[in-house]
């Protein structure tokens, strides 16, 4: 007992290693030092699209917008390289009155926005920010489009004159757009012209179709928009 006292008196205690899993290391001594935290860039990072490619040489913010449910949110994660952020809260019986989406089985909105990320042909990285579809948002929609160039307007032919708003409200900030029809089953078909002159478009506003949930259309869709923004810098 009394060797076991007195080894226990005089052992010394055992050595903290930086490697035990319980001690914090020591903070760095410079402070603009990259923390521990810090993840630096890879080839396999850019590769998996989590890094903006380096073969990019230019950025544009676009603006994907258009009425309650038309397909926004579905847009930009079906082109999304990052995983979206959405910002969707569950439908309340309190709005039911006012928010009335053309699929009764809508569930959820987005009530800030949704933000994505796409690059075409490795040169143009589109940033893209979804808005959200209810009226009493158009307000927001002038400091959200801060700094954008265009828009990608969403239309459902099951209810055109619900895109007014968001056509008119483009109009008013002055922001260039393309009209992409996100075909729902049992949409009316109508003729480019007769949409045309329903939507008040000018003939220069590109007017696609496309599936929001479909990969290449919803793209497609984009890149008219992108070259209908080329076209407008070059004549200006
Ligand atoms: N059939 C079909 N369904 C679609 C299409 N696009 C979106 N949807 C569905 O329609 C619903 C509404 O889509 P959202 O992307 O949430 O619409 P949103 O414009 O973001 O809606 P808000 O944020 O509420 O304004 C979702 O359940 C989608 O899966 C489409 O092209 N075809
Ligand atoms: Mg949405």
């Amino acid at each position: 007992m009394a060797s076991k006292a007195a080894s226990e008196a005089t052992a010394p205690e055992a050595p903290e290693t930086a490697a035990s899993s319980d001690v914090p290391p020591d903070p760095p001594s410079d402070p603009y030092a990259p923390s521990q935290a810090y993840e630096p860039v890879s080839p396999g990072d850019a590769a998996s699209g989590k890094y903006v490619s380096s073969s990019v040489s230019g950025a544009a913010k676009i603006m994907v917008v258009g009425p309650l449910g038309v397909g926004k949110t579905t847009l930009i994660g079906t082109v999304s390289e990052i995983k979206p952020l959405s910002t969707e809260a569950v439908m309340t019986q309190a709005g039911a009155s006012v928010d009335v989406p053309p699929d009764q089985a809508k569930a959820t909105t987005t009530v800030a926005l949704d933000f994505g990320r796409m690059t075409l042909d490795g040169e143009l990285v589109l940033y893209l920010f979804g808005t959200p579809g209810q009226q009493r948002f158009l307000p927001a929609w002038r400091d959200l489009a801060r700094g954008a160039l265009g828009a990608l307007a969403l239309v459902d032919t099951r209810d055109l004159t619900a895109s007014f708003d968001a056509l008119g409200h483009l109009e008013d900030l002055g922001l260039p757009f393309a009209v992409a029809v996100n075909v729902f089953p049992g949409s009316p078909r109508h003729s480019d012209g007769e949409l045309r002159a329903a939507l008040d478009l000018l003939p220069e506003t590109p007017l696609v179709s496309c599936d929001a949930r479909d990969e290449r259309s919803s793209v497609m869709a984009l890149i008219a928009l992108v070259r209908h923004l080329v076209l407008a810098a070059e004549s200006s």
